[in-house]
């Protein structure tokens, strides 16, 4: 199957995002991914509603949202009625994720469940059947640049081996190397966020690099 490459924007050049969605998406770029962060689930802050919104209605690509918020199912209707397709929320910032699983299906975007690094495949085992897509932390979340925690891939290999018993696709966000996607593609790893360790800040065209991930 094609692996998913889906840009994370909170490491674009804010100083010309037009030019910078035009170049991934002609690059080849699946999806774009965008981050938002509350300042209180994860000690950062960032993508706002305005990003949010602007990148959705200038991609042609399909985008998705990784809500790294206290409360997500708040918030569902707000980012699904901007064009979002994919909503990602934590379990772990949730009292009642299948509820709020079915909101994100309700509002009309496809149900995605992101997990952090201390979080086991078996406590959001019973949430695998109404998740269409499952994001592995491979870093504690809120910021780019940091190092992988390879005790995850134990991780990655239960749930890549539950992939079609609960039919998800399987992704992972967090110092996401090419390397990384090379080991990681061939064990059902079916989708890789980029962001500096593979993507941005390469002096290398968008197109090039892209291609190059493609033919790992
Ligand atoms: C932050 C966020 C991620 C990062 C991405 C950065 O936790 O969820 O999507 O933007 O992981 O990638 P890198 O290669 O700089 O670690
Ligand atoms: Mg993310």
């Amino acid at each position: 199957m094609k692996k998913l490459l889906c840009p994370s924007m909170m490491c674009a050049d804010f100083g010309c995002l037009r030019e910078e969605v035009a170049r991934l998406e002609e690059g080849g770029a699946d999806i774009f991914h965008l981050d938002v962060m509350d300042g209180c689930f994860v000690p950062n802050f960032g993508m706002g509603l305005q990003d949010i919104e602007w990148i959705a209605r200038a991609a042609k690509i399909p985008c998705d949202v990784h809500l790294m918020i206290a409360d997500p199912g708040k918030y569902v209707e707000t980012f699904a009625a901007m064009g979002v397709k994919i909503i990602y929320i934590h379990p772990e910032a949730d009292l009642h994720p299948p509820r709020t699983l079915q909101k994100i299906a309700d509002a009309g975007a496809v149900p995605g469940i992101a997990i952090n690094p201390g979080t086991t495949a078996e406590q959001v085992e019973p949430l695998l059947n109404l998740a269409d897509y499952v994001l592995v932390m491979t870093v504690n979340p809120g910021f780019a640049r940091q190092a992988y925690l390879n005790f995850v891939d134990e991780k990655l290999e239960k749930l890549s081996a539950w992939k079609k018993r609960y039919g998800f696709q399987l992704l992972i966000d967090g110092a996401c190397s090419s390397e990384r996607i090379a080991t990681l593609a061939p064990r059902g790893v079916d989708g890789f966020v980029l962001g500096t360790s593979a993507l941005f800040g390469k002096g290398r065209p968008y197109k090039d690099i892209l291609t190059d991930l493609r033919n790992l």
